[in-house]
């Protein structure tokens, strides 16, 4: 088989650049090691950038998105039993985020590309890039006991973080930043009302808690834990207990509790691997950097980092100039790492840290009183939750 760009992993970012490409016409395989089913099961982000909308829309997958997405004015932040609210279409003049899941954005990617003809092969397994040093890369995999070769102009990986891409690059080319966070988020997702119209992130001395909501009938709730902390131990009732504590007690009283029905626990961590091309193969969303949750930039990542690649392929193949594909790692890290920068401060601002002391304890709360009565502050909260320019 042979096509022009391989794409490793069908996740947002995958999809999006296929999609892309496909509508460019450059010819490009997806190459997954799960199920679609299975790709469709995962509940991960809720809050879209505007830049990340426009290409939704640019990929013609906006559809469905601008008739059930939720479009968000501002946000509040809580702290010491008060409510402060970030007004993100003031501060940024007229700027606003959607809110509208993860699952939702790879199923509508996922239509449009079976609508346009995109090839995808799930249950691919030990997908393995070759040759990427030279002028002829190619990926193996293999499905139901057959053997098969992919040759390929470029090599896209899009694999997330436990994926193969990055782990096929030998260690002294590529240079890791890392940071663990002492903590986790227990997630559940509920089908009952929200408790606000807006998201509320919860600074409490209990620990930090995040309100989110996928509609106005499905809520997303966060509650920071330990990370020897197993899922098994927290009944739903002693999770909406621990959120309820965690709020000020109006929104506390608000609560509308309800069966579970995904619950889960995920470890925060910061992460960038430089650079993001090595020859023929270009790494792409979580497969290059990770971000804690908390300034909701993932997925927002992996759609500026298709902006400026799928800018460069396109480049590559309509003016025969190599300009755009050469400038890819040193442009999109350049938004990564202020995107590490704010979701680093975001979860240092808002999180309980078991070890800062009482001087962390202190520099905190100054903080946050810095941030409630500064407009320049929260101008710059706002600019950065809104996304920063492309
Ligand atoms: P993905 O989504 O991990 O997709 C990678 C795909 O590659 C496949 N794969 C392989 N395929 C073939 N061969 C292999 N060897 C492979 N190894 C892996 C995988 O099966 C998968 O299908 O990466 P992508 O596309 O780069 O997308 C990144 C986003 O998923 C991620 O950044 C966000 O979910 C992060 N995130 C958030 N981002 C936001 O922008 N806003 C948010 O509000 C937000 N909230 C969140 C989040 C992530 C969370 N978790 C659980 C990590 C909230 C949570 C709780
Ligand atoms: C979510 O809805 O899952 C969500 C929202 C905001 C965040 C993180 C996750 O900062």
């Amino acid at each position: 088989m042979r096509t022009q760009v391989a794409i490793i992993g069908s996740g947002p970012s995958g999809l999006l650049l296929g999609q892309l490409l496909t509508d460019a016409g450059i010819d490009n395989v997806i190459l997954e090691r799960v199920s679609k089913d299975y790709v469709l099961s995962r509940i991960r982000a809720g809050v879209l950038e505007e830049g990340t909308v426009g290409m939704l829309d640019e990929a013609g997958a906006g559809e469905r998105m601008h008739q059930e997405g939720l479009p968000h004015d501002g946000f509040d932040i809580t702290f010491d039993g008060r409510r402060h609210r970030i007004d993100l279409h003031d501060l940024t003049r007229g700027k606003r985020v959607m809110v509208y899941g993860q699952t939702e954005v790879t199923r509508d990617l996922m239509d449009r590309r079976e609508a346009t003809g995109g090839v995808t092969y799930y249950e691919a397994a030990d997908v393995t890039p070759h040759d990427f040093d030279g002028a002829k890369p190619y990926v193996t995999w293999k499905k139901d006991g057959s053997d098969y070769r992919l040759d390929c102009d470029f090599i896209a990986g899009c694999d997330g973080f436990h994926g193969v891409s990055r782990r096929s690059v030998p260690e002294a080319a590529i240079r890791i930043f890392e940071r663990v966070y002492p903590f986790g988020w227990l997630g559940i997702v509920a089908d009952v009302p929200p408790v606000s119209d807006e998201l509320i992130y919860a600074n409490h001395k209990r620990g930090f808690a995040l309100c989110s909501m996928r509609s106005h009938t499905r809520s997303r709730y966060y509650v920071q834990c330990g990370l020897d902390e197993k899922v098994e131990d927290w009944s739903d009732d002693a999770f909406w207990d621990e959120l309820r504590r965690r709020l000020p007690a109006d929104a506390a009283d608000n609560v509308t509790t309800g069966p579970s029905i995904e619950k889960s626990i995920a470890p925060l961590r910061s992460f960038v691997a430089e650079p993001l091309r090595f020859g023929r193969l270009f790494l792409v969303g979580d497969a290059a950097h990770i971000v804690p949750p908390t300034g909701a930039k993932g997925l927002n990542l992996a759609a500026s980092d298709v902006r400026y690649l799928f800018d460069g392929l396109r480049e590559h193949y309509a003016d025969r100039s190599d300009a755009g594909v050469d400038a890819y790692s040193a442009k999109a890290l350049a938004r990564v790492w202020k995107a590490e920068r704010f979701s680093w401060w975001m979860t240092n601002t808002l999180h309980k840290f078991p070890d800062s002391g009482a001087f962390g304890q202190r520099i905190q709360e100054a903080e946050l009183d810095y941030l409630f009565h500064s407009r320049a502050a929260m101008t710059s909260l706002a600019e950065n939750y809104v996304g920063l320019p492309y």
